[in-house]
């Protein structure tokens, strides 16, 4: 049984933060606890626009907090993100991440991210063999 706390992830090896000050990330389930996917509570910071590209995982996302929207950058369809709405990055999506109303995201992603992660040029991480 793993039980873990927000309180001890915060200011731990385990929440990463966006070189760009856009978003910062608390990874409650890594790759190392062996549960085939990574689980995150994810700040998106009000004002904030980052483009996300993720080629090598799939992301499904739920907001319990804040406001904000996706852009698919495919198709230029704008999707509005509010407490109750989840979106699944199901064809490995290219899209903006806006937030008018800094967001809480609840991130599960597959593969499982391994650990300190964050996004390179592309807006992607790398794949979890590397
Ligand atoms: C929604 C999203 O992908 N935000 C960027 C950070 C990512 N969720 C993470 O690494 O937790």
């Amino acid at each position: 049984m793993i039980v873990r706390h927000i309180d001890k992830i915060t200011g731990s090896e385990r929440e990463v933060h966006a070189a760009n000050g856009n978003w910062t990330s608390r990874r409650m389930l890594l790759a190392s606890d062996g549960m085939g996917f990574s689980f995150h509570e994810t700040l998106i910071y009000e004002g904030t626009e980052t483009l996300i590209w993720y080629k090598n995982h799939l992301e499904a996302v739920y907001c319990i907090e804040g406001e904000g929207e996706i852009e698919t950058t495919e198709d230029r369809r704008i999707y509005p993100i509010r407490p109750g709405t989840m979106y699944a990055l199901n064809k490995n999506d290219r899209h903006y991440l806006r937030a008018s109303k800094t967001m809480r995201l609840i991130c599960v992603f597959n593969p499982p991210l391994t650990g300190r992660e964050t996004h390179d040029r592309d807006g992607s991480y790398p794949p979890a063999a590397s």
